[in-house]
C-alpha cells in the first residue's frame, strides 16, 4: 500500500477522508498535530495556510510515497501555486472532496490541481462514499522498488524516481 500524505486548508475534508479510508464512521476531530506512523499522514489545515508552518509539510511529506493536495469541491479559493509539483519529491495527486456539495465547482478545482501539476485527480464524497473505491485501488499497490542503478539512471536523465524511463528513450 502506498503511504499517503494529505495537505489542504482547514475544513477541506482531510480527516474525514482518513476516517473513510480506514473504514471508520465519520466523526469530527479537529486536527492539531501530525503523526507520520500511520498509512495516511493527516495534517492540520493551518500548516498549508501559513507560510511559516508550510515548511513542516515539506518535512512530513518525505515520510510518504504519494503527496495529495486535498481541496473541497466548494472551496472558495486556491492555496496552492502553479507548478507546485516541481518542489515536491514525491508523485503529486489531487483529491477533490465534498463532491456532494450543492455549491460544488469541480471544473474550477480540477483546473487548480492541473496547474499545480497533479498526475491524477480523484473525486470523492466522504459522506456518500462516492469515488473512494477508485482512490483505494490507486493506493493498493506499492510503488515499484528501484535498484540504486535504476535510481541513478533516472537522475542522470533528469527524471523523477517514479517516471517511466521509456518516455525518453
Ligand atoms: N458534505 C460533505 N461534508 C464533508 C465531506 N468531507 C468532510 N466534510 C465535512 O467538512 C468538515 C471538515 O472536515 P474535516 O475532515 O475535519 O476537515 P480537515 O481538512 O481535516 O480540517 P482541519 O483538521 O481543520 O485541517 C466536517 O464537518 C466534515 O463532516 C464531504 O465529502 N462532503
Ligand atoms: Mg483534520
Amino acid at each position: 500500500m502506498k503511504k499517503l500524505f494529505l495537505m489542504g486548508r482547514s475544513e477541506a475534508g482531510k480527516t474525514s477522508l482518513t476516517q473513510v479510508l480506514k473504514g471508520e464512521e465519520l466523526h469530527y476531530v479537529k486536527t492539531q498535530y501530525t503523526n507520520s506512523e500511520e498509512d495516511v499522514i493527516d495534517t492540520p489545515g493551518e500548516y498549508a495556510e501559513s507560510k511559516r508552518f508550510s515548511v513542516g509539510l515539506a518535512c512530513f511529506s518525505f515520510e510518504s510515497d504519494v503527496v495529495a493536495i486535498v481541496q473541497a469541491a466548494d472551496e472558495p479559493y486556491n492555496l496552492f501555486c502553479p507548478c507546485l509539483r516541481s518542489f515536491i519529491l514525491r508523485p503529486l495527486i489531487g483529491i477533490i472532496t465534498k463532491t456532494d456539495s450543492p455549491y460544488a465547482n469541480i471544473p474550477m478545482v480540477e483546473q487548480w490541481m492541473r496547474d499545480a501539476g497533479c498526475l491524477r485527480i480523484f473525486h470523492v464524497s466522504n459522506v456518500t462514499g462516492e469515488g473512494v473505491r477508485e482512490l483505494m485501488e490507486y493506493l493498493e499497490d506499492d510503488l515499484p522498488p528501484l535498484t540504486m542503478e535504476q535510481a541513478m539512471r533516472r537522475q542522470n536523465l533528469g527524471l523523477n524516481e517514479w517516471d517511466e524511463i521509456t518516455a525518453v528513450e
